[in-house]
């Protein structure tokens, strides 16, 4: 198996630490960025990153979500199989990856010319990164600090909010997940798939 990556995108960086804390056997492939195309990602029509090639007699996965579930079950799944865990795990992992496409939908408002910025769309974004990471506070003393299905895609859109939006200063909006984020800062899949240029 293929999964097509990017080092920078935290979508593709949750499927690199289940790979890794299962110790799965898929080879990790650096896609090109392919103009209006998007990234040459393999078998992925949408053009993005993460794409899970599973081979020729099965279908491509896309969509980090669906990737990380597929991943999970191949060895000791941490997703429930059903009940109540089932859902708030799916929860987790949807704040998680809802928390880093605010960062990355505004990314691409301010990375265009000044005059071209929407500030109302900017400040849309701004809002959802403040109130999910607000939200997240309440309930992460819920969350146990080792990878699970939900915690993996939080703790990479908290990093990819330090990258990409740091004037949020999340921190300060969030004490309770800094401490618990500070956890995860010392696990093996954690450092080798951290890929920014921040602490
Ligand atoms: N919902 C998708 C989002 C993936 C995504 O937005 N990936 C970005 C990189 S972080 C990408 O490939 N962007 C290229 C493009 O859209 O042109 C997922 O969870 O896999």
């Amino acid at each position: 198996m293929k999964l097509y990556d990017s080092p920078l995108s935290p979508f593709a960086r949750k499927c690199k630490i289940i790979i890794e804390a299962k110790d799965l056997d898929v080879e990790v492939v650096a896609a090109e960025k392919d103009g209006a195309n998007g990234y040459a990602a393999g078998p992925n029509p949408l053009g993005k990153v993460p794409c899970l090639d599973r081979g020729e007699c099965d279908v491509p996965l896309f969509d980090s979500p669906l990737i990380c579930e597929y991943l999970d079950s191949l060895k000791d799944p941490w997703l429930a199989k059903e009940g109540e865990d089932r859902w708030k795990a799916y929860r987790m992992h949807r704040i998680g990856d809802g928390l880093a496409e605010a960062v990355y939908n505004r990314r691409y408002e301010v990375v265009r010319d000044q005059k071209l910025h929407w500030p109302d769309i900017i400040e849309r974004h701004d809002t959802a990164i403040r109130t999910v990471v607000s939200y997240l506070d309440d309930i992460i003393k819920y969350v146990p600090t080792n990878w699970s299905f939900g915690s993996v895609a939080v703790v990479c859109a908290l990093d990819y909010t330090d990258f990409r939006a740091d004037h949020i200063g999340w921190r300060e909006l969030a004490p309770n997940v800094s401490e618990w984020h500070k956890a995860f800062k010392v696990l093996p899949e954690y450092q080798s798939t951290f890929a920014y240029d921040v602490n």
